[in-house]
């Protein structure tokens, strides 16, 4: 059967997607998260896995350079999803993706700003909303942008909302429930039909 590689990143996803993998029966020859490689084969040779950066695991599957990703639903949401399919829902590294702002904010009503990672989903939430706001593009550390003044508002994922209360604010609007996805290069996804379908298979079997 065609080898295949799957694009994984370290924390969260990789945490709960290798006990998905070893359920499906296959195991990685060394754990990732005690090494600085970032390419580890399986036991059994099937499958290689890439730890790549969270964000960029679309990037790869979409120019095929992986066949196989799993991606936060936020994530594939700003990467916009072209050239891949996505497969199986995982149900792994929930959360939530939400506007927030600090307590007690009061409404002045002149266009707002929002602090996100997430400009490509905040420009089209806000244009379904009727709502211009100016957006500022940040790569982390979201919730300090309303305490110094940066930001009015901010988009963000909340999974307890420990992080948004230790920092005065609270989530406002919700928009949308996020998982991890089993995301597919669409020409993987012909070119190495069964050896693809049969990992989607397995890995159906084992997702709660
Ligand atoms: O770190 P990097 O910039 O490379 O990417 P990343 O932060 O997106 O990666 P990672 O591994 O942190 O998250 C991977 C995926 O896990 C995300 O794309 C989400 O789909 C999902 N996920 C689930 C979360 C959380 N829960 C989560 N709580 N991603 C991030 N968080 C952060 C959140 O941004 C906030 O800073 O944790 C903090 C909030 O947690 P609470 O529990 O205090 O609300
Ligand atoms: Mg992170």
């Amino acid at each position: 059967m065609e080898k295949l590689t799957l694009a994984l990143s370290k924390g969260r996803i990789l945490d709960d997607t290798l006990p998905l993998l070893k359920a499906a029966g296959i195991e990685l020859s060394e754990n990732p998260e005690k090494s600085r490689k970032l390419i580890f084969p399986s036991k059994s040779g099937e499958l290689d896995v890439l730890i790549l950066r969270a964000s960029d695991v679309p990037t790869y599957v979409a120019y095929g350079a992986a066949d196989l990703g799993v991606a936060g639903k936020d994530v594939i949401m700003e990467h916009g999803g072209k050239g891949y399919y996505e497969t199986l829902d995982l149900k792994i590294a929930r959360c939530r993706l939400m506007v927030a702002e600090p307590v007690n904010r009061k409404n002045v009503g002149a266009k707002i700003k929002v602090a996100t990672k997430f400009t490509n989903i905040a420009k089209r939430y806000f244009a379904e909303q009727g709502q211009q706001v100016d957006l500022i593009k940040l790569y982390g550390s979201m919730e300090l942008a309303p305490i110094v003044g940066l930001s009015d508002k901010i988009i963000d994922v909340v999974d307890t909302g420990k992080t948004l209360k230790e920092n005065g604010l609270e989530p406002t609007e919700l928009i949308a429930d996020i998982s991890s996805r089993l995301i597919v290069n669409q020409s993987s996804f012909k070119l190495k039909h069964s050896a693809v379908s049969q990992l989607i298979s397995s890995l159906e079997k084992v997702v709660g």
